[in-house]
């Protein structure tokens, strides 16, 4: 009797905790989305020509699902500032495949490691261009060490390209605090543990801009959607 009692004390517990809090959403795209930039094929890299003979690989600014929802758009809490987790927060993964950084669209906090992978078979340069924080530009060998970032100062889509390959570009953004997330394919976000509130919610997009919306946030959560169109 008392071990059912416990038991279903733990579930109801856990169920609150799953969903308390979370501000979740889906992100939309309406109309066509702009053709993706063609690129000239690369001649003074022969590793990466043989890697993708008579077709290069391109940076996808529009990751559109069959359905119509967007993925890569940065949504968070505005107006937040001092509240960063980063240092003990698991690092992030930014890869570099195919001649492409992979994902290419990333969020990290303030003191949040960053790790830079190369997992081909040919040299990268890794070159940091941010705007509020430090530059950096790093040779990365095949099969070399990873590099980590961490940045101090918070700042919207900090710029990563590669020097060697011209359409290889990655974007971060830098948050002081832990309320954010990047749409996954699907178009679905979730910032979790969010304190209950009033609050600005943001969603940027690498092209198509930002919208905010005025939300508050109760103690189960909330849900904003967002729909983004071609810019005119
Ligand atoms: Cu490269």
């Amino acid at each position: 009797m008392k071990k059912s009692f416990l038991l279903l004390s733990l579930g109801l517990l856990s169920a609150r905790l799953a969903s308390a809090g979370d501000l979740t959403g889906v992100i939309s795209f309406k109309g066509t989305a702009p053709a993706e930039r063609e690129l000239t094929p690369i001649k003074e890299d022969p590793n990466c020509a043989a890697l993708y003979p008579g077709a290069l690989p391109k940076t996808k600014f529009y990751a559109v699902s069959a359905s119509g929802e967007l993925a890569d758009v940065i949504v968070s809490l505005k107006g937040i500032t001092g509240k960063s987790t980063g240092a003990s927060a698991a690092p992030v993964t930014l890869d570099q495949k195919g001649a492409l950084y992979v994902p290419q669209i990333v969020a990290i906090q303030t003191g949040q490691k960053l790790i830079v992978k190369n997992s081909d078979p040919f040299i990268h340069n890794v070159h940091a261009k941010p705007a509020a924080n430090p530059e950096s530009n790093q040779v990365q060998m095949n099969g070399g060490p990873d590099l980590t970032y961490t940045f101090d100062k918070a700042e919207p889509f900090l710029k990563f390209q590669c020097d060697v390959h011209p359409w290889m570009f990655a974007w971060v953004s830098v948050f002081d605090h832990p309320y954010f997330a990047v749409s996954a394919p699907d178009g679905k976000f979730t910032i979790k543990n969010v304190p209950p509130g009033k609050y600005t919610l943001e969603a940027a997009h690498r092209k198509l801009g930002t919208q905010t919306a005025e939300i508050e946030v109760k103690d189960d959560g909330a849900v904003q959607n967002f729909t983004f169109e071609p810019k005119q």
